[in-house]
C-alpha cells in the first residue's frame, strides 16, 4: 500500500505542493508518494539548522551528542524490520543483504562516530619563547556549521548515516537530501530522530531531485557551510561549480571503474569467490565493485569459464526469498543506461561471455528493472565499456602477462577508488598494492571494512577521505589557542 513521505523540517513533518513517485524496481509497483521540497522548504530547513547550531546542539557536550546518536542507533535497531522493508521496497535488494549490511551499518555508523567523538583528543605543543617562559598551544575543534548531505540510492541508509554520524557528532547541524529513488529509509530515520528527542532543526530532511530541485537548492544556498556528497563524478563536478559561490567545504565520494587483478599464484577458489562478490554484489551497484578483471594469462581461460559458471548460477529472485543473491537494478532509467552499455559493448566488438540482456521471469518482475549478470571480454583497454563506469552487474575480463603490465592496466583509468589483488605471494602483495592508483586496495579480500580506515578515491573518484578521524577532520575545524606563559 503506497504511503506518503514528507519532508522533516524544524522538527515537523511537512507536506509540499508537488509529489513524485517512489517505485519498486522489483515489479514497478508504487511504493510511496514523496513530497518534493520546494525552494521555500529548503530555505526553512537551512534556517532551522542555523538556529539549532548555537542553541540546543552547540550547547551540548560531545558526550551529550554521542548519547543522543546512540539513542538514534537504538531506535533504528528497535525498528529493524521496518528499515529492512523500506530499503527492499526502494531498491529490490536481497533481504539477506539489507539485514546483514545496510541496516546494521546504518545503526553502526552512528554508534561508531558517537564513540569516536567521545574519545577524540586534540593537539598540544609547548613552544619556546625568547623570555624563556614559553607558551602553550592547543587546538579546539569547532563544527563547520550547517552541512548539506546529499546521498545516492545504492546503499541508502548506510551512506546517509556514514555522513550524518560524523557531521552530527562533531556538532554540526544538517539538511539531508536522500536520492529521489530511495527516500524510504531516510524518512524512517527522521521519525527515529524525532522519537529519540533530537532537538528541532538539528536534523532536517528534504526530498527531491538534483538540478532545479532540492539538490541544487542546497548546493547553491548561502546558508550552507559545507556539502558532503556521494554519487556520480559528473554530479560532483556540477556541485563543485554550484558550491563555489560561497566557497563551501566539500567532501566527495564519487564513481569508480575498479580493477581486480588475479595473479598466477592466487588461491583460485578464493579469487573466484571474491571476484563474483566484487562484480555482482548489490547487482553491481556498489561504487567499489570490480568492473575490470585482469587475470594472469596462465589462468585466463579457466578463470573465464569458472567465473561464467558462477555468474550463471547466481540466484536472481524476489528480495524476500532466502536464496536470492541478486536483485534488480534500482530503476528502469538505470536499466536503460546499463542496457545501452551492453549494446555498446557489442558495437565495440566485445565477446559476450554470458548475459548481455534483460532478465525475464514471466511474472510481475517483468515490469521491474532486471538485467542479466554479464561478462564481457576481448575489448581493447581504450573501449568505452572498459573506461566508463557502468554501475551494473557487469565486468570486462582481460589477460595480462607480467606484474608491471597488470599494474599499468589497472592504473590506466580516469577513476581511482578501489582495487582487489589476489595473490599468495606476500612480497608481491605489498609491492603491487602500493603502486595501484586508488584510495583503497584490498589483498585477498573485497569490501572488508574497518570504519577507522581512510575511505575515498583519487582522480575522478573523489576529494578527501571519510572514516574515523578523517571524517571528524572534515566535519570540524581546529582553532589554535596560544597561551603565553
Ligand atoms: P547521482 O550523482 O545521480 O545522485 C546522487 C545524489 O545527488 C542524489 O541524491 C541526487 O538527487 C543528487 N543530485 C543529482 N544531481 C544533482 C545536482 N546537480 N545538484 C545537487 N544534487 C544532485 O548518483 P547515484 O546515481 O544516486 O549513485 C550512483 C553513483 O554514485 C555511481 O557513480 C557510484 O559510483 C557513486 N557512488 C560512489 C560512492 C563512493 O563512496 N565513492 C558510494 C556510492 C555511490
Ligand atoms: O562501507 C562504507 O563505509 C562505504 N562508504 C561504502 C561505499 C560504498 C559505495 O557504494
Amino acid at each position: 500500500m503506497p504511503h506518503e513521505i514528507k519532508n522533516y523540517v524544524a522538527g515537523r513533518f511537512v507536506a509540499s505542493g508537488q509529489q513524485f513517485d517512489a517505485v519498486n524496481p522489483v515489479d514497478g509497483s508504487l511504493v510511496a508518494k514523496v513530497h518534493a521540497a520546494d525552494k521555500a522548504t529548503v530555505d526553512e530547513a537551512v534556517a532551522a539548522a542555523r538556529a539549532a547550531l548555537p542553541g540546543p546542539w552547540g550547547a551540548m557536550t560531545a558526550a551529550g551528542r554521542a548519547a543522543m546518536l546512540n539513542r538514534v542507533a537504538g531506535g533504528i535497531e528497535a525498528r529493524f524490520d521496518d528499515f529492512v522493508a523500506a530499503e527492499i521496497a526502494d531498491t529490490g535488494k536481497p533481504m539477506a543483504q539489507a539485514r546483514t549490511l545496510d541496516i546494521p551499518r546504518g545503526a553502526g555508523n552512528l554508534r561508531f562516530f558517537a564513540n569516536l567523538v567521545s574519545s577524540a583528543c586534540g593537539e598540544y605543543f609547548e613552544t619556546a619563547t625568547p623570555d624563556g617562559n614559553g607558551a602553550l598551544n592547543y587546538s579546539v575543534r569547532k563544527p563547520l556549521g550547517v552541512v548539506g548531505v546529499i546521498s545516492p540510492w545504492n546503499l541508502p541508509l548506510l551512506l546517509l548515516t556514514w555522513k550524518l554520524g560524523p557531521a552530527l557528532a562533531a556538532g554540526n547541524t544538517v539538511v539531508a537530501k536522500p536520492s529521489e529513488e530511495t527516500p524510504g529509509s531516510a524518512a524512517l530515520l527522521a521519525e527515529v530522530m524525532h522519537e529519540a528527542g533530537v532537538p528541532a532543526g538539528v536534523f532536517n530532511l528534504v526530498n527531491g531531485f538534483g538540478p532545479n530541485s532540492a539538490g541544487e537548492f542546497l548546493t547553491t544556498h548561502d546558508g550552507i557551510d559545507a556539502i558532503t556528497f556521494t554519487g556520480e563524478s559528473a554530479t560532483g563536478s556540477a556541485i563543485m561549480r554550484a558550491a563555489a559561490t560561497n566557497v563551501k567545504a566539500l567532501s566527495f565520494e564519487l564513481g569508480g571503474k575498479n580493477a581486480a587483478i588475479i595473479f598466477a599464484d592466487a588461491d583460485l577458489e578464493q579469487a573466484l569467490d571474491g571476484t563474483v562478490r566484487s562484480v555482482f554484489s548489490n547487482c553491481g551497484q556498489v561504487c567499489l565493485c570490480s568492473e575490470r578483471v585482469y587475470v594472469h594469462e596462465s589462468l585466463f581461460d579457466e578463470f573465464v569459464v569458472r567465473l561464467m559458471d558462477r555468474a550463471e548460477s547466481l540466484r536472481m529472485g524476489w528480495p524476500h526469498e532466502e536464496q536470492t543473491e541478486i536483485g534488480p537494478l534500482v530503476s528502469r532509467a538505470h536499466r536503460d543506461k546499463v542496457l545501452a552499455y551492453y549494446d555498446l559493448a557489442r558495437q565495440e566488438g566485445a565477446n559476450i561471455v554470458t548475459g548481455g540482456g534483460i532478465a525475464e521471469f514471466g511474472d510481475a518482475r517483468d515490469n521491474g528493472a532486471w538485467v542479466q549478470p554479464t561478462i564481457l571480454s576481448g575489448l581493447p583497454e581504450a573501449a568505452r565499456c572498459v573506461r566508463e563506469e557502468i554501475f551494473g552487474p557487469v565486468c570486462h575480463i582481460a589477460p595480462f602477462a607480467a606484474e608491471d603490465q597488470a599494474i599499468a592496466m589497472a592504473n590506466d583509468s580516469p577513476y581511482g577508488l578501489a582495487a582487489a589483488i589476489w595473490t599468495q605471494n606476500l612480497s608481491r602483495a605489498h609491492r603491487v598494492a602500493r603502486r595501484i592508483d586508488a584510495g583503497i586496495v584490498w589483498v585477498n579480500a573485497w569490501y572488508l571494512r574497518d570504519l577507522r580506515t581512510p575511505f575515498g578515491g583519487v582522480k575522478l573518484s573523489g576529494i578527501g577521505r571519510e572514516g574515523g578521524m578523517h571524517s571528524l577532520n572534515f566535519y570540524s575545524e581546529p582553532t589554535n589557542i596560544c597561551i603565553k606563559l
